[in-house]
């Protein structure tokens, strides 16, 4: 069997599912006896990153710290699952690389623009086609698609759990969790 990843980063559009996906991934992790770590927007962008808005070069420095800190979550003995649009490739190569080799697993949760923008739970996409809010991924700010992700996870209509369930058995078919 190999040995497991360190850090399952999620890539992917506002309203796409990442945190719920992260969270519903991580129940499993739990109840396999795994020690994991979960970062998203909820514990990172009101604290450590409060000071950082949405320009290209604040998501660049939002990441970079990020990285960091899940290396000191790795370091620490964690399995480190990370929520975060993290439109940029290099800023997702960026932490790759702060890892061992084979440390990284980049999830793209690939659910289409329009399907996300349908979700449109906080309302922000209409906002952002309205112009009301600036700079937001898919409508005015760049999103760039993992060029070669571990996992490329395809829409499907399905429930939450369904789909976390799909990535579970992703993870484990190539003996990563
Ligand atoms: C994108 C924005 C923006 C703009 C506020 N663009 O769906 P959400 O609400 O809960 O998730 C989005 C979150 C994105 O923060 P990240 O730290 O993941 O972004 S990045 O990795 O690009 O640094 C959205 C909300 O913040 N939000 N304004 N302009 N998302």
């Amino acid at each position: 069997l190999k040995q497991a990843p360190r850090v399952l980063w999620l890539t992917g559009l506002s309203g796409s599912g990442k945190s719920t996906l992260a969270n519903l991934l991580e129940k499993k992790l739990f109840e396999q006896g795994k020690h994991t770590y979960l970062l998203d927007g909820d514990n990172i962008r009101h604290g450590l990153c409060g000071d950082l808005g949405f320009s290209d070069k604040d998501r660049v420095e939002n990441i970079r710290r990020i990285s960091e800190v899940a290396k000191l979550f790795v370091d620490a003995g964690n399995i480190v699952l990370t929520a975060f649009i993290s439109p940029f490739q290099a800023d997702r190569d960026y932490c790759r690389k702060l890892l061992d080799d084979n440390e990284f697993v980049e999830v793209y949760v690939d659910t289409p623009l329009a399907v996300c923008e349908q979700r449109d739970p906080k309302g922000l996409y209409k906002k952002a086609r309205s112009g009301e809010i600036k700079d937001f991924t898919g409508i005015d700010s760049t999103y760039e698609a993992p060029a070669s992700p571990e996992i490329h996870l395809t829409y499907q209509d399905e429930t939450p759990e369904a789909t976390a369930e799909r990535l579970f058995e992703l993870l484990k078919s190539k003996g990563w969790v």
